[in-house]
């Protein structure tokens, strides 16, 4: 049996979406954020040593994984090859690059951006306050928005011309992509400039699989 172990308001959410699509039974062990400093439990590192989400353990090969990429290529690998492309498609690079992409390119700038927005707001003494902000929005507004929205501009025209992120096949690409462009939306960076990344986010937001996924999965800001 696969057991995911899951942090609230996380991308360990996708992993429940795929779990859903491959109709495989599986576990979910529940974590919690600390709600001052949003970091997961002390549990999650009796898991791995990381203590990030999502990991997986699997009774079935006695694994334990952690990072998302890792963890959809093993369950595509085990229990869903229709989820990626076969070596010889001319969609199997498109399937790799944007399974690197997510967490490699779009992941770091969006966190980056939680990161300085929270500084702009975080108690200190009055007399840093100004300065700090100062700060927050010069890396901001040089360095962060525009990387983000360069990588934002880039997947609109892939999408364009695409229903997936590999043509006309759902695959583990997919999934991976999920999170940060959801959490995007959620956001409100997805403006109406991005008229494809908006009807890729509904479109797989309504597939059946993905709600009976949120439904399990308990507290999630971003769908
Ligand atoms: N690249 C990793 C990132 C894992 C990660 O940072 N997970 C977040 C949840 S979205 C987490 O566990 N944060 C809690 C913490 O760092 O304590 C992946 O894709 O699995």
């Amino acid at each position: 049996m696969i057991t995911l172990h899951h942090l609230n308001n996380s991308r360990s959410q996708r992993i429940i979406w795929l779990l859903e699509e491959l109709g495989i039974e599986y576990n979910i062990q529940f974590y919690q954020r600390d709600p001052i400093t949003i970091l997961a439990p002390q549990s999650l590192k009796d898991v791995h040593p990381l203590g990030k989400s999502p990991v997986i353990t699997d009774d079935a090969t006695g694994i334990t994984l952690a990072e998302s990429g890792a963890i959809i290529e093993y369950l595509i690998a085990k229990y869903g090859s229709q989820f990626k492309p076969s070596e010889s498609d001319d969609q199997y690079w498109q399937y790799i690059y944007w399974l690197h992409f997510s967490e490699g390119s779009l992941m770091p700038p969006m966190v980056m951006r939680l990161v300085f927005m929270k500084m702009r707001s975080a108690p200190m003494p009055f007399f840093i306050k100004p300065v700090a902000k100062m700060l927050a929005d010069k890396v901001l507004k040089s360095f962060v928005s525009p990387n983000i929205k360069h990588s934002l501009a880039y997947i609109e025209s892939h999408l364009e011309k695409n229903s997936w992120f590999c043509g006309d096949q759902l695959t583990g690409a997919d999934f991976q992509m999920s999170f940060p462009l959801e959490a995007s939306a959620a956001r409100g960076l997805i403006g109406d400039e991005y008229p494809n990344i908006k009807k890729y986010v509904k479109t797989f937001q309504a597939r059946p699989a993905y709600q009976a996924g949120l439904a399990k999965g308990g507290e999630y800001d971003y769908a």
